[in-house]
Formats: C-alpha cells, sequence, structure tokens
C-alpha cells in the first residue's frame, strides 16, 4: 500500500468510529485530526494526558479494604465493616517506600467488588465510619492522597463498579446513579487525580438481575472533574487491559486499538496484549502485577514476594515493550508495607538506576540513509526527549550507523519512537560490527514509545539500527546503549 493509501485506509477507520454512537468516539471526533507530519500519513497519536501516563513508566497499585483483614481475594460484601483495624496506618511509609521503588504514581483501591469504601462516603454506611479505625473518623483516601502530593507521587483510584454490598445493584439506573455520586465525592474532594481504573466485573445484584454499566456517563463525570486524569478500563478510553494479570506485553504490540471490538469485562485477552496496528483509536497498554501472588495481602505470602530477577523480567516485558508497569504493592494489616516488599523495591530501583545512568550511545557520531528537515540522525542520540530523526518524506525504512568512537561493551539497547508522531515501527534489527562485518545482536517488530532489548554482554565500536517495515517515515527519539549490572547473587 502507498503511504496515501495508508493514509486513506486510516482515515475511513477513523470515521468509521468517530461514527459509532460511543461517548468516547465522539469526544474523539471533537479533536482535530491528527498531525500528518512529516510526511502524509495520517496516523492516530496519544492526547496529552497519554504521554504523560506513558512517560511515568512505573505506577503501582495498593489493594487494601475488608480483605486485608479477611485474608481473602473477593469480599462478598457482607463483611462487619469492624474488621477494617490497621494498627499502625502509615500513608507516608507507603509513599516512600513506592518512590524508593521509582513508582511515579499510586493507585489506591477506594473500593473495591466488596463495596467497603475506604473514604466516608455520604452515599452507604459500609465503609471506613463504620469501622473501629480510628473510631470511624478516619479517611485512608484523604491520607494517601495527601502521602503521594507530599512525596511527589501522582495519585489515582481504582473503583470498582461491581458492587457486592449496596443493595440498589442490579437495579441499574439507580446504581449508575449511586457509582457517579461516588465518583464524585472522590474527584471533588482529593486533589488532583490522574488516573481512574474501572473494572470490567460485572454481576448480579439482590434483585437477581444483572447490572448495566452506564461507562458513558462515568467518563463524562471523569472528564469533568479531572480533565487530565487517564480512564483505565479493558477497552478504555485512554489506557487499555494488556490482556493478563502477568505485566506482560506482547512481543508486538502497538497502542492502537480498535475500541468498538472491545467488550468490557468479556475483552479478547490477545487482542488487547498485540493491539491492532489498523485500530482507529490510541489506547496503550498497562501491564497490572502483583509483586505477591494475591492482590490483596496475606501474611502467608511474605516469603513469595517476586524476585528481583522476576521484577527486572517484567519491566522489560512492560515497559521495555511499549507499556506503562501498573505493580501492585499491597499494604498489610498494620497498615504498612511489609519489609519484604519494600526491600525489594528498593533493589529493583537500584539496578535500573544503574542500567540507564548512562547512555552510551548518546553524542556519538551517527549517520542514516535519509533524513527529513530538522530530523538529522543525531537527534536519535542527543538525549532530548523533544527532538527526534525521522527519515526522508516518502521513505518507510532506514538505517542509523553510530560510531561509539572505540570499543564498548552493553547489553541492553532501548529505541524509542517519537509517538506523537503516531507508532509506525513494523520490523526493526540491530547490528554490531565485529571487525569485519556486520553481525545482528537483537531484532523486533514494533517500538512505540520504548523497545529494550537483552542483548548479553557486547563489545563492539559500531552498531546500526536498521528499520526494514514502517507505517509511512520512521521516526526514532532516542537511540541507547546501557550497560546493566551484574546481579547480586542469591
Ligand atoms: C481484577 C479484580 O477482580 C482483582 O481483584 C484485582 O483488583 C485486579 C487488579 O483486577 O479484575
Amino acid at each position: 500500500m502507498t503511504h496515501a493509501r495508508i493514509a486513506a485506509a486510516i482515515a475511513t477507520l477513523l470515521a468509521i468510529s468517530f461514527a459509532a454512537a460511543s461517548p468516547a468516539s465522539a469526544e474523539e471526533a471533537a479533536k482535530p485530526a491528527a498531525a500528518p507530519a512529516p510526511g502524509e500519513i495520517l496516523l492516530p497519536t496519544p492526547s496529552p494526558r497519554q504521554l504523560a501516563w506513558q512517560e511515568m513508566e512505573i505506577i503501582a497499585f495498593a489493594h487494601f479494604g475488608v480483605n486485608t483483614f479477611t485474608n481473602k481475594e473477593w469480599g462478598d460484601g457482607k463483611e462487619d465493616p469492624k474488621i477494617f483495624n490497621p494498627t499502625e496506618f502509615d500513608a507516608r511509609q507507603w509513599t516512600k517506600a513506592l518512590k524508593a521503588g521509582g513508582v511515579r504514581m499510586l493507585i489506591l483501591t477506594a473500593k473495591h467488588h466488596d463495596g467497603f469504601c475506604l473514604w466516608p462516603s455520604a452515599y452507604t454506611d459500609h465503609s471506613v465510619k463504620s469501622s473501629t479505625w480510628r473510631d470511624g473518623k478516619g479517611d485512608v483516601v484523604k491520607e494517601v492522597a495527601e502521602a503521594c502530593r507530599m512525596e511527589g507521587l501522582k495519585f489515582g483510584v481504582y473503583l470498582s463498579p461491581w458492587d457486592r454490598h449496596e443493595p440498589k445493584y442490579g437495579d441499574s439506573p439507580k446504581y449508575n446513579q449511586h457509582f457517579i455520586n461516588q465518583l464524585y465525592e472522590l474527584l471533588q474532594n482529593y486533589g488532583d487525580v490522574s488516573e481512574i481504573w474501572f473494572d470490567g466485573a460485572c454481576g448480579e445484584g439482590p434483585n437477581g438481575k444483572r447490572q448495566v454499566y452506564d461507562f458513558p456517563a462515568f467518563i463524562a463525570v471523569v472528564r469533568k472533574c479531572a480533565p487530565d486524569a487517564v480512564i483505565f478500563s479493558d477497552a478504555g478510553p485512554d489506557v487499555r487491559w494488556v490482556g493478563n494479570e502477568n505485566g506482560y506485553a506482547g512481543e508486538t504490540c502497538w497502542s492502537t486499538i480498535d475500541r468498538s471490538k472491545v467488550a468490557i469485562g468479556k475483552a479478547d485477552a490477545k487482542y488487547l496484549n498485540k493491539g491492532d496496528p489498523n485500530g482507529p483509536n490510541w489506547v496503550p497498554p498497562e501491564c497490572d502485577v502483583s509483586i505477591r501472588p494475591g492482590w490483596f495481602y496475606h501474611p502467608a505470602d511474605d516469603e513469595k514476594v517476586k524476585s528481583l530477577e522476576q521484577l527486572l523480567d517484567i519491566y522489560h516485558a512492560s515497559v521495555g515493550r511499549n507499556g506503562v508497569l501498573l505493580l501492585n504493592v499491597p499494604p498489610d494489616t498494620r497498615g504498612l508495607i511489609h519489609e519484604n516488599d519494600a526491600a525489594r523495591l528498593k533493589e529493583f530501583r537500584k539496578v535500573l538506576d544503574e542500567t540507564f545512568k548512562t547512555n552510551l550511545a548518546r553524542g556519538r557520531s551517527i549517520t542514516a540513509t535519509s533524513a527529513a528537515e530538522d530530523h538529522a540522525a543525531s537527534r536519535a542520540v542527543d538525549g532530548n526527549g523533544d527532538t527526534w530523526w525521522a527519515a526522508a518524506n516518502g521513505t518507510s525504512d532506514g538505517v542509523l550507523t553510530i560510531d561509539l568512537g572505540g570499543q564498548t561493551l552493553f547489553n541492553v539497547i532501548s529505541v524509542q519512537e517519537m509517538i506523537t508522531q503516531g507508532q509506525r515501527v513494523e520490523e526493526f534489527r540491530i547490528e554490531a560490527w565485529d571487525g569485519t562485518g556486520w553481525r545482528e545482536i537483537g531484532k523486533g517488530t514494533t517500538v512505540g514509545h520504548k523497545r529494550l532489548l537483552r542483548v548479553g554482554d557486547t563489545k563492539t565500536n559500531k552498531v546500526r539500527l536498521l528499520i526494514a517495515k514502517s507505517r509511512g517515515e520512521p521516526t526514532v527519539r532516542e537511540f541507547g546503549l546501557y550497560l546493566a549490572p551484574p546481579l547480586p547473587s542469591k
């Protein structure tokens, strides 16, 4: 297909999606068309709130509530609220431990499926106000939101649509209004909220009827109260589920999907894992996974905190495959992040800091087979995230060759596209000069915001990135070579 035809095909898809009745589509229809630079191709591009979210790279979940005290994963809504009684609750301890792990935002389960609210909601008594904790005068949401602000973390809320306690559940219009009332409480009383997490789980209410959620109305409330917040659900509108709870994005991972193909709560996991190069909607994947076997704290899991190696594998399979890592770190019955989890977070960050502190390709001499005006090859190694290399107009491939100025040892390669221009690269490989010829050391399909490759210790004086296939002119925001330290022996 020629570029013009790709542009036309995508424009048709966009038109189809705008014609759909969903509010997200209507909202996108109101936006100006994606910028077609460089060249003529028209691809979906991220919104400013999606870009800010993607840059965070590592965010955290805190699953905390009555399940913490019943030692369960899912409550049935019949729990006595009095059981909620963390003995040493300290939200600053959470945010300090998370920050030391490199986390940039914390999403709190303000309400899980059991319906127990961690804030004193005016719309139910099933909340902290009926608990033993602080004689019913405490507010977990408030303290966590404040602790995030003090530590410089963004704050997000998980508000489960599925509510196994609320008697209105199943009476769809009434429960939707109840849910909206609670959304307003969370979005209007706790300062900035940067992400809202809508779980897709759905069930029957006490009347025997299945609840039908009014997601368009929920989304409208978020847009009104927190226009900079990203909204997560299986199908977005801003951030999608990655299709598993292991933290692994697909080896091929597009930020685009066709939202009309994703049924919330019954999503096609494979479709979400890979994304869809022809999808008209920019909805990048969030890779949720728990640092422990369960989402909630269980004392029996204290020795089952994921190993440093496992966390690094997850990081490479999420952030390193164009996703954002959403790592759950569940506070314990004291209301603290357990020492084992805190220690692991610190180790994790230490390795990442050491690995990514020096880009060995930065400022090195670089050439390209072609370049668009103002997008010279040097821009791919200038350490400036606002500039990028782009191939000349009408070119859908390209080679960047870097002279490292001497033998250089590295074992991690990072490639980033300039996603403000859309996601383009479909096939690439990396070669190192071995003194007599080029030797392949890594290859992949999509790149997106960031693609990391662990290539084993490699020493060479020249490296090249070959982009064989791209949807329009390829771009490289930054190319990096890094040396990850050896892991401490167990
Ligand atoms: C799931 C929920 O059912 C789990 O309890 C957990 O909250 C996870 C993040 O999402 O759908």
